[in-house]
């Protein structure tokens, strides 16, 4: 029984990541945006692997507000909300509100029931750089990143990669670090976040959803990291339009590329 325990979940779990070596998009990081975009390209028949370094796929979501366990949502989000099955309350014409812990559960529920696949405890340390054009993730365990083990990444392709890693957006700027990589911002690197300004952030993070470098993609919190605007705090429906909006424009490049 002990043998037959250690070889299903090798075996599975061997199975499973081989799927995942060549990829249509690497999601990094499972927070809201990343979650959300990684649900929607599964859905349209892609194929999608999600990257996160904690044990809990989430990210921000499930603490809420300072530990209060509830997320507000603004009206132009809600369709996200009724397609994900997630249970909200009115709070104003303007908003809604719901359980963190609902909507972290069902965005990942989603996510991997539409078939993209979740690695949790995997850190994305690099990205695959090919004739200038990011081309998929260089990865390892958390654990050992945690105790700077001295032990060499695997790597898998990727026709996109999107940066959903939240606040410092870290792939990108670990990306804008490596010699010679100008990104596609006003100044060719990282412009910074900005302190929290609700509505302004809410906007921008949606806005800044796009491509900075051929072949990466930033959304969420790692967007306005990128191109300098607010943080927002615990509204997430910039996070859900981000998410969406991160889907689309990746469709629509792996369209034209095929
Ligand atoms: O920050 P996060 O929740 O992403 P997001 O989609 O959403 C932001 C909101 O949660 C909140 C907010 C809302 O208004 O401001 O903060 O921008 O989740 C990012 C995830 O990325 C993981 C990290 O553990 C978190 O779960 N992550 C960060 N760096 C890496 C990573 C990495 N190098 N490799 C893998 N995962």
């Amino acid at each position: 029984m002990e043998a037959d325990i250690s070889r299903a979940i090798l075996r599975g779990y061997a199975e499973k990541f081989e799927e995942c070596l060549d990829l249509d998009l690497a999601v990094v990081g499972a927070g809201p945006s990343g979650l959300l975009c990684a649900y929607y390209l599964a859905k349209a028949g892609r194929k999608v692997a999600i990257f996160e370094s904690k044990l809990a796929p989430g990210g921000g979501i499930w603490g809420g507000a300072m530990m209060f366990n509830e997320v507000v949502v603004q009206n132009e989000a809600i369709p996200f909300l009724d397609e994900l099955e997630v249970r909200y309350q009115r709070v104003n014409e303007n908003l809604v509100r719901t359980d963190s812990v609902e909507l972290a559960a069902c965005l990942i529920y989603r996510a991997v029931n539409a078939g993209a696949r979740l690695f949790n405890g995997v850190t994305v340390e690099d990205v695959i750089f090919r004739e200038d054009r990011v081309q998929g993730v260089v990865i390892n365990f958390t654990t050992i990143l945690l105790n700077n083990l001295h032990v060499d990444p695997l790597s898998v392709r990727a026709r996109a990669v999107l940066d959903g890693t939240g606040h410092g957006a870290e792939l990108t700027a670990r990306v804008a670090r490596k010699a010679g990589i100008k990104l596609e911002t006003p100044t060719g690197g990282l412009l910074g976040e900005k302190p929290m300004w609700v509505e302004v952030g809410e906007k921008a993070t949606v806005e800044n959803t796009k491509r900075v470098y051929p072949g990466l993609y930033v959304s969420g919190m790692a967007a306005n990291g990128v191109f300098g605007s607010a943080r927002m705090g615990p509204i997430f429906g910039g996070m859900l339009l981000s998410g969406k909006r991160a889907a689309d424009l990746i469709l629509e490049e792996l369209q034209r590329e095929s």
